[in-house]
């Protein structure tokens, strides 16, 4: 399966890695095994990937249900309704079917560590977002305490972080101030989760949208593709850290000295395998279950 096809079904959005399809009220959320590297979407997949964050992100959604409402109504293909339930093979382990929510045009990311456009950011301001952040931080350095760095989506598809006072003329005070508490609540809940496996959750974006006026925290929640999750205990900072899931897709590329311009290459085989190995991993850690194939 490399572009989801389901013909007979109407696309309502399509990410880079995952696409959601019109299901009458409904939608349905489906992970494919696409893999982006350096902002690419590559020319191989990592077979059960889509599996693997699917079911990562059912395990937080049941985690968090107390925290948080969510905008899953089942992943049993079994209980699809037609048509759906007539791809069942395709979608079964990769999909959710969820309720449509109105949603807030903001990323919800928060940081515990600095990295990426984070570190960008301090380098030349010593704040991100407008927080103003302690000088002689490292790159990856852990915060004093996490925080909340809404973003929007450019054109181009890149992140723009913004501060929180835009976020709040974008979805008013009240829900920007909700959508705060949320995300450091759900984020310091993954942290403590994942702090007793050996994973440092570096990072994580959560969208969230509202059902009937109720907030229900939607997409993929504190995947690898959602988050940056560091091994713990190769953990240094004063550099970039090695990454979870993409360290031998990252080390094949440097190594074949790709520019990062299309057409992105394919991987070999052992890459490939080493990395479906490393997301199975990660759900097996994080989850303490074994992924279900
Ligand atoms: C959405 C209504 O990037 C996105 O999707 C790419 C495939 C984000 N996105 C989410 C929605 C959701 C969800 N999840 C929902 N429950 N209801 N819209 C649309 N795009």
């Amino acid at each position: 399966m490399t572009q989801s096809e389901l013909s007979a079904l109407t696309l309502h959005a399509r990410g880079k890695v995952r696409d959601i399809y019109e299901a009458g009220d409904d939608l349905l959320f489906l992970a494919s095994d696409r893999i982006s590297a350096f902002d690419h979407i590559l020319a191989s997949e990592i077979p059960d990937k889509g599996k693997v964050l699917t079911q990562l992100s059912l395990f937080w959604f049941d985690h968090l249900r107390d925290v948080v409402a969510n905008h899953v109504i089942t992943a049993r293909v079994e209980d699809y309704p037609e048509p759906l339930r007539y791809f069942r093979d395709q979608l079964r382990g990769r999909s959710m079917l969820v309720r449509r929510a109105k949603m807030f045009p903001v990323e919800c990311v928060v940081r515990g560590y600095l990295s990426g456009s984070g570190w960008k950011d301090y380098r030349q301001t010593h704040s991100i977002c407008g927080i103003r952040l302690p000088a002689g931080l490292r790159e990856s350095s852990r915060l004093p305490e996490p925080i909340f760095t809404p973003a929007t989506k450019s054109n181009t598809g890149h992140d723009i972080n913004i501060p929180f006072g835009e976020m709040v003329g974008l979805v008013g005070g009240a829900a920007a101030e909700r959508l705060r508490e949320l995300s450091l609540g759900i984020y310091a809940l993954a942290v403590e989760h994942a702090k007793n496996r050996g994973i440092i959750v570096a990072d994580t974006k959560f969208e969230f949208g509202t059902v009937n006026g109720e907030i229900v925290l939607a997409d993929e929640v504190l995947t690898p593709d959602s988050s940056r999750f560091w091994p713990a205990e190769s953990y240094r900072p004063g550099g970039p850290q090695s990454s979870y899931d993409k360290q031998f897709v990252r080390d094949y590329l440097e190594s074949i000295h790709w520019d990062k311009n299309p057409p992105a290459p394919a991987l070999p085989e052992d890459v490939v395998q080493k990395t479906r190995e490393k997301y199975i991993q990660a759900y097996r850690q994080l989850s303490g279950k074994e992924l279900e194939l």
